[in-house]
């Protein structure tokens, strides 16, 4: 399981530190939000899913959308607009889609995404699935209307939605303490009947370990459940560069962060021949992303209207 685990945050930090090295060049089309930091919590939570179970998130996505299987070459292309890509090119990096390994999708809107993952649930549960899903937001999402309309309807229909709110102490620049009256976001989560816990978000094998048990619970028809995984984002809230310059936040902070990094923490616990096979074999997958989205080809005029509805929703939307 280490070496699974390993293998999965090792992927996200070289993909995104890649993102982050080419991003100068122009050739990235969309504003990139970095996972940098951040990648334990998406890895925790999907290694405890079933390849049948799904995901929601948000534009933070990277880190879900690979960590769920997501394809790492048709993102690359997506980041870089081009046909390639997982939404065509269409989409950017804050919309990503990997429906056949269960990434039901990302939104630059912030929220959104929390009421699509409760209707996903609540369309499996009509269909007696055991399947369960997971939506993964930010602690500024919590705020918005969504979020507190979603969990009261998430709990009255028992519906099986872990909620994984990934909370890196900002939204953009200001910090949680600043913007919400009671900063305990699990007590907001239990106030509307649903179990919640905080946990270590760097703490991989822990928030596995409770991920997979909340699971079992839901497949078990114990409705909704929620994980709080307090994080920290090192890089700058949108782009591949550093921002303490700003004042909002401390370097110590991200320094005590780094110090806990949950990526040296697994590579640790490897035995250094099978650690080198993993991040030899990473790297060749990295190298093979960028070069697929360099070949791949722009989206041109003929795609514009291509792609907006698919023939079934459109058949829907005449009935
Ligand atoms: C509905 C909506 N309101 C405001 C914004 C502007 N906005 C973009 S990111 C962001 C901060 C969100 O913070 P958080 O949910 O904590 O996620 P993080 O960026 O820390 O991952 C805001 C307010 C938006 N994209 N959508």
């Amino acid at each position: 399981m280490h070496a699974r685990l390993y293998r999965s945050l090792y992927r996200i930090r070289r993909v995104e530190e890649e993102i982050a090295r080419v991003y100068a060049s122009d050739k990235i089309k969309s504003p990139v939000h970095l996972s940098i930091g951040q990648e334990a919590v998406s890895v925790g939570v999907c290694d405890a899913l079933r390849p049948d179970d799904v995901v929601f998130g948000t534009y933070r996505g990277h880190a879900m959308y690979l960590a769920k299987g997501g394809d790492m070459a048709a993102m690359v292309a997506e980041l870089y607009g081009k046909v390639g890509g997982c939404t065509r090119g269409k989409g950017g990096s804050m919309h990503l889609i990997d429906t056949e390994c269960g990434v039901m999708g990302t939104s630059a809107v912030v929220g959104t995404t929390i009421a699509n993952a409760a209707g996903y649930a609540y369309a499996m549960k009509v269909r007696r699935s055991d399947a369960v899903v997971a939506s993964f937001f930010g602690d500024g999402a919590t705020e918005e209307g969504v979020f507190a309309e979603t969990l009261n309807f998430a709990v009255l229909k028992k519906l099986p939605v872990l909620f994984v709110c990934e909370n890196n102490g900002f939204a953009i620049h200001t910090a949680q303490a600043k913007r919400q009256g009671l900063t305990d976001i699990c007590a907001r989560a239990r106030a509307y009947g649903m179990p919640a816990e905080r946990i270590d978000g760097n703490d991989v094998l822990t928030l596995r370990d409770r991920a997979e048990a909340a699971i079992e619970r839901m497949r078990g028809g114990e409705g909704p459940q929620f994980i709080e995984a307090t994080t920290y984002r090192w890089r700058e809230h949108v782009g591949p560069g550093q921002d303490f310059h700003l004042g909002y936040r401390e370097q110590a902070d991200c320094d005590a962060a780094q110090a806990r990094d949950a990526v040296r923490a697994i590579a640790e616990m490897l035995d250094p021949k099978e650690r080198a096979l993993i991040e030899s074999a990473v790297e060749l997958e990295v190298r093979e992303a960028f070069q697929f989205a360099e070949a791949s080809a722009f989206p041109t005029t003929d795609d514009l209207m291509t792609d907006i509805f698919t023939e079934e929703a459109d058949a829907l939307a005449n009935r």
